[in-house]
């Protein structure tokens, strides 16, 4: 059975940074499933007109089409049950709910907040006008005084972190012994900052880096920010 998936790509369609995206591509792995990418740019909405919305991830599945990253996630865990779980036991899915609020309302705006300006200058040039009317709305402030305050947007992340690093201090993975859905959502925000920052989001003996690169390692996927 073909399986797609709409990937956000820069210019170089190589870079493939999208948060969403990558917790769905852990999940894919997870669920010990092939898929295809295809890249997608900001301004190719029509192109995934027919999934009844306008951003991505979106999957393909045989026959079924199913976008936000959510909804994939617990199309997989349906359609896929003999599989290993994304959630694990049964508070599994609710404990996970939190980390993917954490994630998008705290982790994403810290890491936006360092590389706005940098996902610009690397998205498609005619992605960049939209990229920047929708950013200076969200965030209320030009991407030039975004760029002039990275330093305290950097102190302010590392802040931002500290939780991850007591977490991982404690026990290999998010999720215990073994990664789940909640390493996939918060592995898709360090993924997307570290691929698109100008400046290293994490060094390369912070103990997060050496986390990503065991999820990594988990289903077989090549090291994406080796030394
Ligand atoms: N709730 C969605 C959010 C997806 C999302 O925001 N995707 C971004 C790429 S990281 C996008 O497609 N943005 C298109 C746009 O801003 O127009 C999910 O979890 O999949």
């Amino acid at each position: 059975m073909s399986r797609i998936l709409y990937d956000l790509a820069g210019e170089d369609e190589s870079l493939r940074f999208s948060p969403y995206c990558w917790r769905t591509k852990l999940a894919l792995a997870h669920k010990n499933l092939t898929y295809d990418t295809l890249p997608w740019h900001f301004s190719d909405k029509d192109k995934i007109a027919f999934s009844g919305q306008g951003k991505v991830p979106v999957l393909i599945d045989g026959s079924t089409i199913i976008a936000d990253s959510q909804l994939i996630a617990d199309y997989l865990e349906e359609a896929y049950p003999h599989e290993p779980s994304l959630y694990g036991d049964a508070p599994g899915r609710a404990l996970t709910f939190f980390v993917k609020s954490w994630t998008e309302r705290v982790l994403h705006r810290a890491i936006s907040l360092v590389v706005l300006p940098d996902i610009h200058a690397k998205i498609a040039p005619q992605d960049r006008a939209y990229f920047r009317a929708t950013r200076e709305a969200a965030f209320k402030r030009t991407l030039e005084d975004i760029a002039a305050d990275r330093q305290e947007a950097q102190t302010a992340l590392d802040a931002t972190l500290k939780p991850l690093h007591a977490t991982l201090d404690q026990q290999p993975f998010i999720a215990g012994d073994t990664p789940n859905y909640a390493d996939h959502i918060v592995f898709g925000a360090l993924a997307w900052g570290r691929l698109i920052s100008s400046t290293p989001l994490l060094s390369t003996d912070d103990p997060l880096a050496r986390w990503m690169e065991a999820v990594l390692e988990t289903y077989g996927l090549p090291a994406m920010f080796a030394a």
